[in-house]
């Protein structure tokens, strides 16, 4: 590993340090606030709604704006037909140049999702490409003649590659007289990561985003852009679906994708301080930890796919401290637009889907993004602890979805992307028109103006919890330790760092709990913060008695 790929010191004077450390929510701009009324969440929407991020509210770091760009919307904005533009359907220019300048004016960072991997069907790019073999868009995505013609006369596609989304992965365009190949839908054609002329488009577009004052980058689905050169089949295996029933070999995971990385780092790196995290795509731990340098960060799906048990939550932390290593950094996700809402998945992952434990089990999930070393993502809304919500089949927007069956299972990701809860009433003070999207039908109990008002609330807890983190030097960028608590059902580990020590312990069960912490040695423990408000303290004998689904995070007492 070069010294560039090494994280830095935490305190370092690079502002990467502030990255490392912090705290991004993640923001679907069509469904968080809509201020024009047309039913559709906007810039200047979010721009409205940024006093939910003050510093005595939920103190983040950074927002990740889902993809901002003009698009037919067939991905929800996953399809973009101008990277360098903002898409009316959200605002204008200026109301992105404003919404930048007011979370900057707010020590708020703004990281941008970056579509690299494919474009919309409707780009120029795409239009000018499958027009001619000719010109300088002919070779910008990935066509291939057809393998040979059937008895037919019908074109063969060139390899077994199939979309994730559903169906054959190539599409016959009979003006080339070729195929193209789309991972994800066939709207979205797959870019040639290996024409240089791709490579400096994108590098231009990128540069745009900088100069217009963006801090950091998402990388859609980044380990899929390169490809096997040769475009060989992928090896068939076991599975519960076509695109399981393939070992991904040669279309993910290129081993030429590091260099690509480097190069993408190094325009990033023209500006201080800019930071990145990737998307992986149908990869583990061991890539995630493999892809991530000093500024780049990597989503991993180790602990997005755990269910609630203290066991596989363990088995998740112990298989991510080993595969990064104390000097690289990973990230905390625990939910995102693709997958369910967090307490929902987390509660019926063990059967316990009733109200009570949804918000037990939310505030606990609360302290587990915020007390594990990485950098944490929070998902909008799950600071409320929003859950996932059933969409009639004539409302899915989630094209994939519309597809699932028996030999094709996709979870409908629209569940996961209703409109933001802000109050009581109608449009939940997410729109005064009709949402795009249906509400939660517990949207007039939970949303953020109730929230506030309770002190036991979710949306209370994640205040106290952020809060706490930002003046904690352990918690941002303390070493981790997990320790076997001596208790079933009970997790613990320590954060170290900045002078500071404190031992987190967090209860994965419906039933009080009681773990000695003399066992765990350090010497005596004081309770801090923890899940809930009334907090539960150390008795003199050194015993904690946890309440159903608590977490606690304890410091080190002196002397
Ligand atoms: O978990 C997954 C694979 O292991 C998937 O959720 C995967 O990460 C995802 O489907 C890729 O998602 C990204 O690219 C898609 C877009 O539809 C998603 O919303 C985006 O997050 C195509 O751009």
């Amino acid at each position: 590993m070069t010294d560039e790929a090494r994280i830095l010191p935490a305190g370092s004077a690079d502002s990467t340090a502030d990255w490392r450390d912090g705290v991004v929510y993640q923001i679907y701009p069509r469904s968080f606030a809509d201020s024009d009324g047309d039913g559709t969440g906007d810039l200047t929407g979010i721009l409205e709604h940024m006093d939910l991020f003050a510093a005595d509210s939920l103190p983040i770091d950074a927002i990740w704006l889902s993809p901002i760009y003009p698009s037919p919307g067939r991905d929800l904005g996953y399809d973009v037909t101008d990277h360098t533009a903002v898409d009316p359907l959200l605002g204008t220019e200026e109301d992105f140049d404003r919404l930048v300048a007011a979370c900057h004016g707010r020590g708020i960072k703004v990281i941008l999702d970056l579509v690299m991997n494919h474009t919309s069907d409707e780009h120029a790019w795409f239009l000018a490409s499958k027009a001619s073999r000719e010109g300088p868009y002919a070779d910008f995505y990935l066509w291939r003649d057809p393998r040979g013609f059937d008895a037919d006369g019908n074109p063969i596609p060139p390899n077994n590659w199939v979309s994730f989304f559903g169906g054959p992965g190539w599409e016959w365009i009979p003006e080339r007289g070729q195929f193209y190949y789309h991972t994800f839908l066939v709207g979205q054609p797959e870019m040639n990561w290996r024409n240089p002329a791709v490579e400096a488009a994108q590098w231009d577009m990128v540069r745009g985003w900088l100069a217009r004052g963006v801090d950091g980058f998402r990388l859609d689905v980044f380990n899929a852009f390169l490809k096997d050169p040769d475009l060989r089949d992928n090896p068939v295996i076991e599975g519960d679906s076509p695109w399981n029933r393939q070992e991904h070999r040669n279309d993910l995971d290129h081993a030429d994708f590091s260099d690509l990385i480097e190069r993408f780092r190094a325009i990033l790196d023209e500006q201080p301080g800019r930071m990145s995290v990737g998307e992986l795509f149908s990869g583990g731990t061991p890539a995630a930890a493999r892809y991530t340098r000093g500024r780049h960060i990597v989503f991993d799906w180790s602990l997005m796919e755990a269910p609630w048990t203290a066991p596989a939550f363990a088995a998740g932390i112990d298989m991510r401290e080993s595969a990064y290593g104390p000097d690289l950094w990973p990230t905390i996700a625990l939910s995102n637009h693709d997958r369910e809402r967090q307490a929902t998945r987390l509660a019926a992952s063990v059967g316990r889907d009733r109200d009570p434990d949804h918000d037990a089990i939310a505030k606990a999930a609360a302290v587990l993004i915020l007390a594990m070393r990485g950098a944490a993502f929070l998902y909008y809304g799950e600071e409320i602890g929003m859950v996932g919500v059933d969409i009639p089949r004539d409302e899915i927007v989630d094209p994939p979805a519309l597809r699932a069956g028996p030999d094709f299972p996709w979870y409908d990701r629209s569940r996961c992307r209703t409109p933001m809860q802000w109050a009581p009433g109608s449009g939940a003070g997410f729109t005064t028109g009709k949402p795009w999207l249906r509400l939660a039908p517990d949207a007039d109990q939970r949303n953020v103006a109730v929230q506030s008002a309770d002190p036991d609330s979710v949306l209370n807890a994640y205040r106290r919890l952020l809060t706490f983190r930002r003046a904690s030097p352990a918690l941002q960028s303390g070493a981790m330790e997990r320790l076997d608590s001596g208790t079933a059902d009970v997790l613990a580990w320590t954060r170290t760092g900045g002078g500071e020590s404190l031992l987190v312990v967090v209860s994965f069960v419906d039933e009080p709990r009681r773990v000695d912490l003399r066992a765990l040695g350090g010497g005596r423990w004081v309770a801090r913060i923890g899940t809930h408000r009334e907090r539960t303290d150390v008795g003199r004998d050194g015993f904690l008695d946890l309440r159903p689904d608590e977490a606690v995070i304890l410091e080190a007492a002196p002397g």
